[in-house]
């Protein structure tokens, strides 16, 4: 039985910080950064059964051309990618009234619909990203047994190639659901290989007043090269969601428009459109 300190749950048993009870979720979940997207996707569905929001975290759950959809935000970082997983897991594969792991597993389909920045000057402004692979900048994954899960010689590469400094922890690589990669290409979106990074500015190379460890990452993290496979963008969630997604036995999928270019300096004119466009896309090919 699991203790009640460590699966926390609610007065009314919904999970803690989703505020979740199983019911409310569907199979087919998207996740999204920030809570007002949540909206921008469900305006599309024909019905909402279900809206709730604690903090950061948003959920609604409707109908979208005859399929049952849970739209989630995640707010910013890997570290709450652990909550949301977690809890979300939780939902599926923990009864919470025992408080016993069910006999049988639930996966989950997970699909993210984020913004990135490029890393590539031939992956421009308002383009799509779809991550083959996740690379973690952050430790966070670390807390659990990976080396079963993580990409170990890509991780290696990454290291010599970047002379990453091992004080900062290891990068990991984990792939992301190739059963879910097949269902979401095409030839409007770019394949990648995606950095996530535990914050925004040091941690992805901007200096404001602040020097950085290594003020050369980004333009060798742009070099970086392995089995033909080149780092197209950095954001902050896409490799906690894989690795999470994998050990815990769900399908996992990132989806990025890419609002800025740090190869060439240069943002999107029109962030909002290219994340509309990136979300009727994947509402789409989610509905086939
Ligand atoms: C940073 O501004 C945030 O935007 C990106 C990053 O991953 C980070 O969460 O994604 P979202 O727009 O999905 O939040």
């Amino acid at each position: 039985m699991i203790q009640s300190s460590e699966l926390i749950l609610n007065p009314d048993g919904s999970v803690y910080h989703l505020n979740l009870k199983p019911e409310h979720i569907a199979h087919d979940i998207i996740f999204v950064g920030d809570q007002n997207r949540v909206e921008k996707i469900t305006k599309h569905f024909s019905s909402i059964e279900f809206s709730q929001q604690k903090r950061e975290f948003k959920t609604q759950t409707g109908i979208y051309k005859g399929k049952r959809i849970t739209v989630m935000s995640t707010g910013i970082g890997p570290d709450n990618i652990d909550i949301v997983m977690n809890e979300l897991d939780a939902l599926v594969n923990i009864d919470l009234e025992t408080r016993e792991i069910k006999a049988e597993l639930t996966s989950l389909n997970i699909i993210r619909i984020g913004t990135s920045g490029s890393l590539q000057e031939d992956i421009p402004c308002d383009s799509f990203v779809m991550s083959q692979y996740g690379l973690g900048l952050d430790n966070m994954l670390r807390s659990y047994l990976i080396d079963e899960i993580s990409e170990t010689e890509m991780e290696d590469a990454f290291i010599k190639q970047t002379d990453w400094d091992m004080k900062k922890g290891r990068p990991y690589v984990i792939k992301g659901s190739e059963i879910l990669e097949k269902r979401f290409e095409s030839d409007k979106i770019y394949k990648g290989f995606t950095g996530t990074a535990g914050g925004f500015y040091g941690p992805q190379g901007r200096v404001l007043r602040l020097d950085i460890q290594d003020s050369e990452l980004n333009s060798k993290m742009d070099k970086f090269e392995f089995d033909g496979i080149k780092m197209t963008n950095l954001e902050m969630e896409t490799g906690a969601i894989y690795g999470l997604g994998k050990l815990l036995g769900h399908q996992c999928l990132s989806l990025n428009a890419i609002i800025a270019n740090r190869a060439t300096g240069t943002f999107s004119e029109d962030p909002y459109k290219a994340v509309d466009e990136l979300i009727a896309y994947a509402l789409d090919k989610l509905a086939e």
